[in-house]
């Protein structure tokens, strides 16, 4: 038993000598690993030993290799987070997406070039929800010996990841969720580092630390991690000059507020200017929707900002925290993010090739196979783009079924508008109640190499309004404009910024309202679309670009690496139990 528990640091990093690009070499050990939170002992899965897991730390230009070894009992695969994985899609790693899962006792190995992005992105896991535990930073510094950041010197760089934390098994309240078609139970506390921070029971000592010192700069790099929550963070005392989010850089933001969404990042510049004392950074969720019709976890995390001169005894200052419902808080931030503009960096594409318009929200749907414990009357619960329901493959992944031409696994049918256009945000119009069925499907939007897409993501009131985080795999988008209630062409037009709008990966869909986002499909693959909380994920809040090959070798998918994972059952190998007897 125990020498699964693979406490293993086995990261080999070797940085090849080559003038302005390295191979980044790490070897991830997925497994269980018994920690102590809250009151009690628990095992989770985690890489390496350790949670969070690994930063993966390179500049633009390099190659990461990552070996993923899965000892865990679960499939998993692991997703780089906002790399754009140009001609790699077989790296992605959504499951049944471009891969199949890497079952218990196997390994594949992900390999990848980064090019044209710098600043903070992550990974985690992504075939279930195991990346409650399963996550690490991406840190992506300029190009080696070239250039610097576009802003001060940090003295010193601090990677902030937020987290959520169940006591229970996270498989465990997945499967109950989906057995009986209700919502999952929802987390009993958040973390920063992987830490909940002492205004939990017996958590004193399980509190994140960060020393600092008077007049230096500290250049945070946070990352939502959360599985189901949007996150309001402070530190007291202090304020911050926001300088990138999603490894883009944004003209400088000074807020005291930072708000992010799960998939998310924001990278911030803090002055250590305050009077020496201790501080508390805190997090707490942004809820969205003031009557909320789920439970949701309403606890804060902490953790310690201390000026080297200050007593460790000392209590620290807590910060003043927004109530869990301001959206005028939450849209003063989302919506004042710029890009940076750099001579040779990408600017906003002012031809639209394609437009869609895609509903995003909750629904009912009949209870699907396997769902025991489902009511038959009332439905399962579940969640739809443009009405259809994203069902995942279970034989061959998209991208294997696209590339070998595989009838039968998904139809490239996604709509480009809903059946009906209502009168989406009224939660009080009765109507709504006969839209609330849809139905499980696997339709693709199938797109030509370098076709520009502009998409209106429009929430909708059927089932409650939230602030859904959608995330485009592979296409960073611009997003244009942004507001509340039923998008409306004649006025939203007019708002549109097509100068210096931010760059992400992931967009928070304001509450009860819209965002415009444009993107150039200029990479061939299956690249998954959908809302970065993890429930409604399994609910189907999801579908996936299917990109052409372009018309040269650059632009075209190379075949999958020898070791790409196959669907078939797979029993642990002999020579693998060798390999962890001898770790043992
Ligand atoms: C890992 O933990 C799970 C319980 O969470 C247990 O069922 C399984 O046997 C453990 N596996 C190993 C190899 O220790
Ligand atoms: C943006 O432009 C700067 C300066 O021209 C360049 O160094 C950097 O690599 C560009 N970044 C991206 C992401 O294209
Ligand atoms: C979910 O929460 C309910 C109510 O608190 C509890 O009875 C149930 O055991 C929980 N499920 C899991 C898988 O922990
Ligand atoms: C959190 O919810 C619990 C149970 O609903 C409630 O008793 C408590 O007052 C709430 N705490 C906060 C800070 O809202
Ligand atoms: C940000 O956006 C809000 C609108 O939500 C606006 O009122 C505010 O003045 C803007 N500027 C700053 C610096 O927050
Ligand atoms: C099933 O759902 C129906 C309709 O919502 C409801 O009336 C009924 O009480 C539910 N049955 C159970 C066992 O919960
Ligand atoms: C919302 O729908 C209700 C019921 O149909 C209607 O009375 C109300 O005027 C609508 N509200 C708006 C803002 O259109
Ligand atoms: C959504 O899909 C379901 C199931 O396919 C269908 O019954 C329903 O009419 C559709 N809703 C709308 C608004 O078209
Ligand atoms: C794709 O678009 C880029 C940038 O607009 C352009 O440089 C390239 O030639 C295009 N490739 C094809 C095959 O159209
Ligand atoms: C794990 O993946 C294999 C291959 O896709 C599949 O056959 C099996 O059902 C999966 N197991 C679970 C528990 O999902
Ligand atoms: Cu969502």
């Amino acid at each position: 038993m125990a020498r699964l528990v693979l406490i293993l640091a086995i990261a080999l990093v070797f940085v090849a000598s080559m003038a302005d690009a390295a191979v980044v070499e790490h070897t991830f050990h997925v497994g269980n690993l018994t920690v102590r939170r809250l009151c009690q002992s628990r095992v989770i899965t985690a890489v390496n030993g350790r949670l969070p897991g690994p930063t993966i730390d390179v500049h633009e230009g390099d190659t990461v290799v990552v070996h993923v070894i899965n000892d865990s009992p679960y499939n998993l695969t692991i997703h780089w987070h906002g790399i754009f994985q140009i001609l790699s899609a077989w790296a992605d790693g959504p499951s049944m997406i471009t891969q199949c899962p890497i079952q218990p006792g196997n390994s594949y190995t992900y390999k990848f070039k980064i090019t044209g992005q710098e600043g903070t992105l992550w990974w985690h896991e992504h075939s279930s929800v195991l990346r409650e535990t399963v996550y690490g930073a991406i840190i992506i510094r300029p190009r080696r010996g070239t250039k610097a950041y576009p802003f001060p010197k940090p003295d010193k760089e601090v990677p902030i990841l937020l987290g959520e934390w169940w006591n229970a098994n996270i498989v465990d309240v997945a499967t109950q969720a989906f057995l009986t078609g209700d919502a999952m139970n929802v987390s009993d506390a958040y973390t920063i580092n992987g830490k909940t921070g002492d205004l939990y029971p017996c958590s004193t000592k399980d509190i994140y630390k960060l020393e600092v010192e008077t007049g230096k700069t500290y250049l945070l790099r946070i990352i939502n991690a959360a599985l189901d929550n949007q996150l309001f963070f402070k530190i007291a005392g202090h304020r911050f000059t926001v300088v990138a989010v999603d490894a883009s850089y944004t003209n400088p933001y000074k807020t005291d507020l930072i708000v992010i969404a799960p998939g998310q990042t924001v990278d911030a510049l803090m002055v250590a200017d305050a009077t020496p004392a201790s501080y508390y950074m805190a997090a707490l969720p942004y809820i969205s929707t003031a009557s909320p019709r789920q439970a949701f976890d309403n606890t804060t995390t902490t953790g310690i900002v201390r000026y080297k001169s200050t007593s460790p005894s000392s209590q620290p200052v807590m910060p003043t925290m927004p109530s869990f419902f301001d959206n005028d808080a939450a849209f003063r931030f989302y919506s004042n993010l710029t890009s940076l503009l750099r001579p040779g960096n990408r600017t906003v594409p002012l031809h639209v090739d394609e437009r869609m318009f895609v509903t995003v929200g909750l629904g009912r749907t009949a209870c699907q196979p396997g769902q025991v414990l489902c009511n038959q009357t009332a439905g399962a619960l579940a969640a739809s783009m443009n009405n259809a329901s994203f069902q995942f493959p279970t034989t061959m992944s998209i991208l294997q079924a696209h590339y070998e031409g595989v009838k039968g696994v998904y139809t490239a049918d996604f709509p480009d508008e809903p059946p009906v256009f209502f009168d989406f945000t009224n939660a009080s119009d009765p109507s709504l109640q006969y839209l609330m069925f849809t139905s499980k499907s696997t339709k693709v939007k199938r797109l030509k190499y370098n076709t520009t897409v502009e998409m209106v993501l429009q929430d909708t009131a059927i089932l409650g309004i939230e602030n859904h985080p959608m995330h485009i795999h592979s296409f960073n988008f611009f997003v244009v404009a942004q507001g509340f209630g039923n998008y409306d062409p004649a006025t939203a037009e007019k708002s549109y910024n097509l100068v210096d709008p931010q760059l992400r990966n992931t967009i928070a869909v304001p509450t009860g309202g819209w965002a415009v986002i444009r993107f150039t499909a200029n990479n061939p693959g299956v690249w998954l679309m959908h809302c970065h909380f993890d429930s409604h994920l399994l609910l189907g809040l999801a579908t996936a670009f299917e990109v052409d090959n372009g018309p040269t070798p650059e632009s075209t998918l190379p075949p999958p690496p020898p070791d790409y994972p196959t669907c078939q059952k797979k029993l642990r190998s002999v020579a693998d139990n060798w390999e962890l007897n001898k770790i043992e």
